[in-house]
């Protein structure tokens, strides 16, 4: 399977974003029938959407896992639903703060995401990982894109499976703060991530050979 695992460059006065990191780690790995398409993309709500779609373009992958940071997540949160608005609370990398917009005007108002969410929440947590299901990506970067491939996918008729899985932050971007929220260290967050993508892979791995015995 070829997936294309992307995150997020640093934003909102942070210097890090956990999202980064973890694609950056799972990047180097070698796991079993996997191909890794690793993509950071900047926080910006043009160029954001348009390097996703330019690596998916690009590598054609066969399945889409794209990562983000949540501040007050306490778990990782696989996300269900993708809306159709951009409303945006803090300005994005280039200054642009948003409110009320439709990512897409005329398009659906909201897809639902194609990975299987159901089990990779329950091999996430199986894995010793605290994990959700969420019922909303927010109205930022992370909707913007997880819509973005969602509909490009469903617009070109592709069988493509997409998904969003958002990340708490880092135990080092809470401790020098006074606001005080949840966090989770990289390693406990690489060890969901992991396997949450042998699911995925799995699941595309159970649906080749089916299309093959039709044939
Ligand atoms: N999190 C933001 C955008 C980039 C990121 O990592 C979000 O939740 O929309």
């Amino acid at each position: 399977m070829k997936l294309l695992l992307t995150g997020f460059e640093p934003f909102d006065k942070s210097n890090i974003n956990p999202s980064d990191q973890v694609v950056r780690a799972i990047a180097h790995e070698k796991m079993e029938g996997l191909e890794l398409c690793p993509a950071i993309l900047p926080v910006d709500r043009v160029r954001g959407p348009q390097m996703l779609i330019d690596a998916f373009k690009l590598t054609r992958p066969d399945a889409v896992l794209c990562l983000g940071e949540a501040s007050r997540r306490m778990a990782l949160s696989v996300e269900r639903v993708a809306v159709n608005l951009l409303d945006f609370r803090i300005a994005d990398n280039a200054g642009e703060k948003v409110m009320d917009e439709p990512i897409m005007p005329g398009a659906p108002a909201a897809y639902f995401a194609t990975l299987p969410v159901r089990a990779m929440y329950e091999s996430i947590r199986a894995a010793g990982v605290p994990c959700e299901l969420s019922l909303s990506a927010g109205t930022f970067l992370c909707n913007q894109v997880m819509y973005t491939i969602l509909h490009y996918v469903a617009q070109n008729r592709l069988t493509t499976p997409a998904g969003f899985i958002h990340l708490p932050r880092l135990p080092e971007q809470v401790a020098p703060t006074d606001a005080l929220g949840p966090s989770m260290g990289l390693e406990t967050m690489i060890v969901g991530i992991r396997a949450a993508i042998v699911t995925v892979r799995q699941m595309l791995g159970e649906f080749v050979p089916r299309i093959a015995e039709q044939k």
